[in-house]
């Protein structure tokens, strides 16, 4: 299949994009490089050194003898170029990651707040009405995230995108319906993604466009089969407050025994998946299109579900290193409960790489291994959801750097 991959530099862009390719397929990648210019903006570098993305493709090739196509373009501003390109290029499927992914780079501040809207809204509408403009009968599979739910429950498992609902009608009988599931989301970015959500259901229900949205948990661990291939293909480990996600920070934390930075009581319950299982989950969505016409498929990519502080607790018994609560830079419910059904990837052939099957090597392999590569100024959370929030976050960390504050907002 002729594959483009937009965002394919990215964290889970490039294992999916070298995880497609030695499947066979024909894989474009499509990239403005703007996570690049994060990290520069952030002042902080992935915690394992990664090449150019042309020097990226060079190894590919030479360590695999396949080609990927590099396109360096931003779908979310140059609507022409993208119409244009799909027409030269034929995708017969998009895996579209080309969105700001991290909820507190979003929260930043007024101007993150506009740039992921923006970018992440225009991204998925341009590239929806690109492929009806240029004829493109592309499936479409989308990297969505698990918040669009929020994380609460009612004592149900939170259903795979669409929720059985009875309307109670004015003559007094009731009505059946199928609608997509409420969303309630956390922060700006997952605010982006149920925005996504319509957008797909109109594209699909107007122009017949062929939609997979995949609503996936934390990613934790960094290498697949394939970027374990060449060290120049490594992928991207973000330890950071903005883009480090909870278990690969944990990691790192206890690589540098720095205490763990848990947020408030650690009460948190979230959902989990491996890159490794990330990459294969979409391998699966590409083998099993809507038909034309139909709704978007949704489905739950995760394999666990875990609570922070018991992360943390894990971590630490492995360890050793000591566990920090911290004050929540987050608006986020303290406690919560979380239930997910996630049956349609197992029954596609899905096997779940496990926490307890992957922890350790992940702490030996990259987390002890670049350890001296890391910045301990960079670990603190500083994004804060409100300006309310904004001054706990004074005395927030250990082995911290001045702390820089604007506006009455820590950034
Ligand atoms: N947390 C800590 N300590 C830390 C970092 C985070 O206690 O040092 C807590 C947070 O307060 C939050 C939970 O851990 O309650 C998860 O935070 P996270 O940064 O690991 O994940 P999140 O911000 O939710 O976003 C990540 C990805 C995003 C993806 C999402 C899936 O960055 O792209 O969509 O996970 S989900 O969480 O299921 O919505």
């Amino acid at each position: 299949m002729r594959i483009a991959v937009l965002g394919g530099d990215g964290f889970v862009g490039w294992p999916t994009t070298l995880h497609l390719s030695n499947l066979g397929h024909d894989v474009a990648v499509v990239d403005n490089l703007s996570r690049r210019w994060i990290d520069a903006e952030l002042g902080v570098q992935s915690l394992t050194p990664m090449d150019s993305i042309q020097e990226r493709l060079r190894t590919w090739k030479e360590v695999s003898g396949r080609t990927l196509a590099f396109e360096h373009m931003d779908v979310a501003c140059e609507y022409e170029r993208l119409k244009a390109w799909l027409c030269d290029w034929r995708p017969e499927a998009v895996v579209h990651l080309a969105e700001q992914r991290a909820a507190p780079y979003s929260m930043k501040s007024d101007r993150h707040k506009t740039y992921t809207v923006s970018n992440n809204v225009n991204a998925t509408h341009n590239l929806l009405n690109a492929l009806v403009a240029s004829g493109t009968d592309a499936h479409v599979v989308h990297i969505g995230t698990m918040g669009v739910y929020g994380y609460s429950t009612v004592g149900a498992s939170i259903p795979e995108g669409y929720l059985n609902v009875e309307i109670a009608l004015d003559d007094g009988g009731k009505v059946a319906r199928e609608i997509l599931h409420p969303t309630d989301a956390g922060s700006i970015y997952h605010m982006t993604k149920c925005l996504d959500q319509l957008l797909f259901a109109f594209y699909a229900k107007n122009d017949g466009l062929r939609i997979t949205d995949l609503h996936q948990g934390i990613v934790w661990g960094t290498h697949t089969t394939q970027t374990r291939r060449h060290e120049q293909l490594v992928n991207r480990f973000d330890y950071d407050g903005d883009y480090g996600t909870v278990l690969n920070r944990f990691l790192i934390q206890a690589a540098l025994d720095h205490p763990l930075t848990v947020h408030g009581t650690g009460g948190q319950m979230r959902a989990f998946i491996h890159i490794q299982d990330s990459v294969r989950c979409t391998e699966i969505a590409l083998a099993n299109a809507p038909a034309t016409g139909e709704r978007t498929k949704i489905f739950n990519q995760v394999t666990e579900v875990h609570r922070v502080r018991d992360l943390a607790a894990l971590v630490s018994r492995l360890t050793g290193v000591e566990v920090a609560f911290l004050p929540n830079p987050r608006k986020e419910a303290p406690e919560n409960e979380l239930s997910v059904r996630r049956d349609q990837f197992v029954g596609l052939g899905l096997e779940p790489t496990t926490l307890k099957d992957g922890l350790l090597t992940e702490l030996v392999d990259v987390a002890r291994k670049f350890v001296h590569r890391v910045d301990r100024t960079r670990i603190p959370s500083r994004s804060a959801w409100t300006r309310e929030i904004a001054p706990s976050l004074v005395t927030n960390v250990e082995h911290d750097g001045p702390l820089r504050r604007r506006n009455g907002s820590a950034s």
